[in-house]
């Protein structure tokens, strides 16, 4: 069939909107229309070519929800007319990382994922037969595109697609690091780094899970009534700070605690300065940093030993530790039932023809998620 889509043609190259052929879906695989898209930063580091995956030319987008509209062979799960979200983390339930229950990272399609194919080694879009690379094995600045049946979520048909796309990727990033991957507990203190599309889920997530203190960290200071919207307490640009580690380390020392430092951190950045930062202004003894920022080829992080020896922890998470296809229907049904917030967060919608004036709105710090509406 035919479909619309906006093709990375090159690195550092706007997105050309074109019609793409794609190949019907093939044994345990589903073809989808795609309803709406959020633009998430990750698609910005990809275009930019800072990732070393990065590939081209090829269909990026992947926080996205649709509706099925075909199936191949062997698919139980989904049927024609389902409503799904895509999974760039999928959820086979029988690989290795999956029966461990140590990881939501399932590795069933993970080789032939990073290289833009197919489970089976080829891609289902083409223009005038020349192959075009499939991204984060979803695809979704495209109108129409095939998935594996282990990387859909099938979820509440009365849920609106322009709102619960971000749940593919933004919402769930930062609820869920919150909750799988820090697991903070009531009255903890934080600090945010990035105070953008998914650092504003991390504070929505602190406020539910009950902390105390939620600091948030951003060189914009638009940010900080953004912040606020979901919960966040004190406000700090480290811009107009001497130090922010000293800084952050002052503001958290409370009662008989002299020492300092947040009980966990998030980088929302992708900045390997600022996951730094976040570490070394974890609390001394217990406090645990978690990077969520993705940061470009050749970059690497660095501290003193010490900071670990000293008892901090450095983390890492992937689709803030979700196994997509359990936990994504429970998330689009908490935004149904009220307990989360996603509207507000959507600052900007548009057509599929305007999907780079999304991209140039994230960069200047104008949106927090701009969505395409098929
Ligand atoms: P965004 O562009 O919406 O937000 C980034 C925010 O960081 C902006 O508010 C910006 O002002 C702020 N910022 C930039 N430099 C800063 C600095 N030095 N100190 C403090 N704040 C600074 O991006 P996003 O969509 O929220 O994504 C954030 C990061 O998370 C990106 O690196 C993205 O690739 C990554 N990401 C990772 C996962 C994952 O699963 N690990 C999922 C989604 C996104
Ligand atoms: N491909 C890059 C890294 C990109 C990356 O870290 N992606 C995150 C999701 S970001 C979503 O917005 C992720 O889930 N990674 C785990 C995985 O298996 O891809 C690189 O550095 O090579
Ligand atoms: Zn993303």
């Amino acid at each position: 069939m035919k479909t619309r889509a906006a093709v990375a043609v090159a690195a550092g190259k706007p997105l050309e909107i074109m019609e793409v052929d794609l190949e019907g879906p093939r044994e345990g695989e589903v073809l989808v229309e795609i309803k709406a898209t959020g633009i998430c930063h990750t698609d910005e580091f990809t275009l930019s070519g800072a990732d070393p995956e990065g590939i081209f030319p090829a269909i990026l987008g992947h926080e996205g929800a649709g509706i099925v509209v075909d199936v191949g062979k062997g698919v139980t799960t989904l049927k024609k007319g389902d409503h799904v979200i895509p999974l760039y983390t999928p959820e086979c339930r029988t690989c290795p990382s999956c029966l461990s229950r140590k990881t939501n990272l399932c590795t069933a399609i993970r080789a032939t994922q990073g290289q833009g194919l197919m489970p089976d080694g080829t891609s289902r879009f083409s223009v005038g037969g020349e192959k075009i690379f499939h991204y984060m094995g979803c695809s979704t600045f495209a109108n129409h595109t095939v998935l594996p049946e282990i990387a859909l979520a099938k979820v509440n048909p009365d849920a609106p697609f322009d709102k619960i796309c971000y749940i593919g990727c933004g919402v769930t990033t930062g609820i869920g690091a919150v909750f799988n991957t820090a697991k903070v507990e009531i009255g903890a203190t934080a600090a945010v780094f990035g105070l953008g599309g998914i650092g504003l889920n991390v504070i929505q997530g602190l406020k539910l899970a009950g902390a105390d203190m939620i600091i948030g960290v951003d060189i914009n200071n638009d940010k900080k009534e953004w912040g606020e919207k979901f919960g966040m307490t004190h406000f700090v640009n480290p811009t107009e700070v001497d130090d922010i580690v000293a800084h952050i380390v002052n503001m958290t020392k409370r009662g008989a605690d002299l020492i300092g430092g947040a009980d966990y951190t998030f980088d929302c950045t992708g900045n390997v300065k600022v996951m730094r930062q976040a570490l070394e202004c974890s609390h001394r003894g217990w406090g645990e940093s978690i990077i969520i920022g993705v940061a470009g080829v050749g970059q690497e992080i660095s501290t003193r030993p010490f900071q670990l020896v000293t008892g901090r922890t450095w983390k890492g998470t992937a689709f803030g530790g979700a196994r997509g296809r359990t936990d994504v229907p429970r998330i689009v049904d908490w935004y149904m039932e009220g307990k989360i917030q996603i509207d507000p967060m959507i600052t900007h919608t548009m057509p599929l023809e305007d999907i780079n004036k999304g991209f140039e709105l994230m960069n200047s710090g104008k949106s927090v998620r701009g969505v395409v509406i098929y």
